[in-house]
C-alpha cells in the first residue's frame, strides 16, 4: 500500500489547527494532527514543502521505518517543530493501519486494559470563590478530578485563570505579569479554601506552568501537602531535570511533567531516577503514537503513570490518539480533557466522548476521526500567539 499524496489543511474553527490527510493507492487514507500553538505555519510549511515529497511512494505499512527515517534523516533532528510534523505523519499512518486491519487503534496497541479513561477538567477564576464555583460546575457534570487555577492578586493576567482563555486573533502576544512571592502566598491559600468548600472526595491538582525555581517549587510542594493533590504539574522548566531532586527531598507531593518534552531521551532522567510520578507528554509534539508508546513503556518499569497533555490547542485527532493509548496502556494514570470550541465539530468528525468523569472512543477502525476539508476551508487561519510573561521589573519570565 503506497502513499500517493499528503495534504496539509490549516484551519481555525475557533482555534488554529494544522491537520493532514495521507492518501494511499488503495483508496484508504489516514488523518493526523500537527498543531503547534502559536507556530502553526512553521509546521505546515515543513509538512508541505519538506516532508510530503519524502512520503510519496513509501509503503504506508512501515510506520517505525518512516518514523526513524524522518527523525534521523533530517540530521537537524528533534525539537517541537520537527517532532510535531513527525507526529502528524505518525498518527495518519496508524490511522491507515487501523482502517486496513478494520481495527480501532486501541486494538492494534494490544487491546483495552480498561473500559474508559479517567479524565480531569479545568476550573479557573478571578477569585477563590470563582474557582470553587467553576469546580462545583465540573463536579456536577461528573468530574472526579479537577485542575484549579486562580488569578494572582496584583498581577496582570495569570496562566489558566480565565475561562477558555484562548489567545486568538491577537496581532501580537498579550503580555502578562507575574511575581513569585504573591504566587507562592496565594496557591496554598487557594487549596485550603477549596478543600473547605469542596471537601475531600474530589481530587484536585494544579499546574505551575514551569515558572518556579527549585527551592520555590520545593516550598510550594511542601505547603500544598496537607491538601493531598492528585499531582503538581510542571513545577520547573524542562531544561532543569536534575532540579526535580530538590522538590523530592522536601515533599511527598506527586509530580507530573512533560508537555514541553519532544522525545523519549528528554524524559529519561526523570523516569529512571523516579523524580516524577506522571509523564504528560503531548502526543502531537513528541513524535506521535509511536514515541508516546515507547515513553509509556519506559515509565511502566519505574512506577510512573501517564497523563498525556490534552489542551484545547490540539485537535480532536490528538485527543482521540490520547484516549486510544489510555485504554490500552497498563500504566495509564489520567487524561487531561478540554472543551473545544463548537465549530471544531464541523471540521473534525469523531474524537473522544465524555461521560461521568471518563472518556471513551468509538470502535471505528483507526483513530475514528475524519476531516471535512470543505468545512475546514470556511475557517481560515488567524494569526494568534500565546501570551508572554514579564516580571514587575520588566524582565522576561517563563509563561
Ligand atoms: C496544560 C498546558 C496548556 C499549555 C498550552 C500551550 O496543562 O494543558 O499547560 O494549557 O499552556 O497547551 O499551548
Ligand atoms: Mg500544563
Amino acid at each position: 500500500m503506497k502513499i500517493t499524496e499528503m495534504r496539509t489543511i490549516v484551519t481555525c474553527p475557533g482555534r488554529n489547527y494544522v491537520l493532514i490527510k495521507i492518501v494511499t493507492d488503495s483508496g484508504i487514507h489516514g488523518v493526523g494532527d500537527g498543531t503547534l500553538n502559536g507556530r502553526e505555519l512553521a509546521v505546515a510549511a515543513l509538512l508541505e514543502k519538506h516532508l510530503a515529497p519524502l512520503l510519496i511512494g513509501r509503503d504506508a505499512d512501515r510506520i517505525e521505518d518512516t518514523w526513524q527515517d524522518l527523525f534521523r534523516g533530517t540530521y537537524w533532528r528533534g525539537g517541537p517543530v520537527l517532532n510535531t510534523a513527525l507526529a502528524a505523519v505518525d498518527m495518519a499512518l496508524w490511522d491507515i493501519k487501523g482502517k486496513r486491519a478494520q481495527l480501532p487503534l486501541y486494538s492494534l496497541l494490544g487491546g483495552k486494559t480498561r473500559d474508559s479513561a479517567l479524565c480531569y477538567g479545568h476550573a479557573s477564576g478571578d477569585s477563590f470563590e470563582d474557582t470553587a464555583q467553576h469546580a462545583r460546575e465540573l463536579i456536577d457534570r461528573g468530574y472526579r478530578v479537577v485542575r484549579c487555577q486562580t488569578q494572582i492578586p496584583g498581577t496582570h493576567g495569570t496562566y489558566g485563570a480565565g475561562r477558555g482563555d484562548a489567545p486568538r486573533g491577537e496581532q501580537l502576544p498579550f503580555v502578562e505579569t507575574w511575581e513569585p512571592t504573591p504566587y507562592l502566598q496565594t496557591i496554598p491559600k487557594l487549596f485550603d479554601f477549596l478543600r473547605r468548600e469542596l471537601g475531600d472526595q474530589v481530587e484536585l491538582l494544579h499546574d505551575v506552568h514551569e515558572r518556579l525555581n527549585p527551592i520555590q517549587a520545593a516550598r510550594l510542594a511542601r505547603e500544598l501537602e496537607p491538601y493531598h493533590l492528585f499531582f503538581l504539574e510542571d513545577p520547573l522548566r524542562p531544561e532543569h531535570k536534575e532540579s526535580f531532586r530538590v522538590i523530592r527531598e522536601h515533599s511527598t507531593i506527586p509530580l507530573a511533567m512533560g508537555e514541553l518534552f519532544t522525545n523519549k531521551w528528554e524524559c529519561l532522567p526523570l523516569i529512571t531516577e523516579q523524580l516524577i510520578d506522571f509523564i504528560r507528554c503531548d502526543l502531537a509534539h513528541v513524535g506521535g503514537i509511536t514515541e508516546a508508546k515507547k515513553i509509556a513503556t519506559l515509565c511502566e518499569a519505574f512506577h510512573i503513570q501517564t497523563a498525556w497533555h490534552g489542551p484545547p490547542d490540539v485537535s480532536p485527532i490528538t485527543h482521540a490518539a490520547n484516549v486510544h493509548l489510555d485504554l490500552a496502556l497498563p500504566n495509564f494514570g489520567i487524561q487531561e480533557w478540554s472543551q473545544l470550541p463548537d465549530p471544531v465539530a464541523d471540521v473534525i468528525l469523531g474524537g473522544p466522548t465524555y461521560s461521568d468523569g471518563c472518556l471513551t472512543v468509538s470502535d471505528e477502525p483507526g483513530l475514528g476521526c475524519e476531516i471535512d476539508e470543505a468545512a475546514a476551508g470556511a475557517y481560515p487561519y488567524q494569526r494568534a500567539y500565546l501570551p508572554t510573561t514579564r516580571r514587575a521589573d520588566g524582565s522576561v519570565h517563563d509563561w
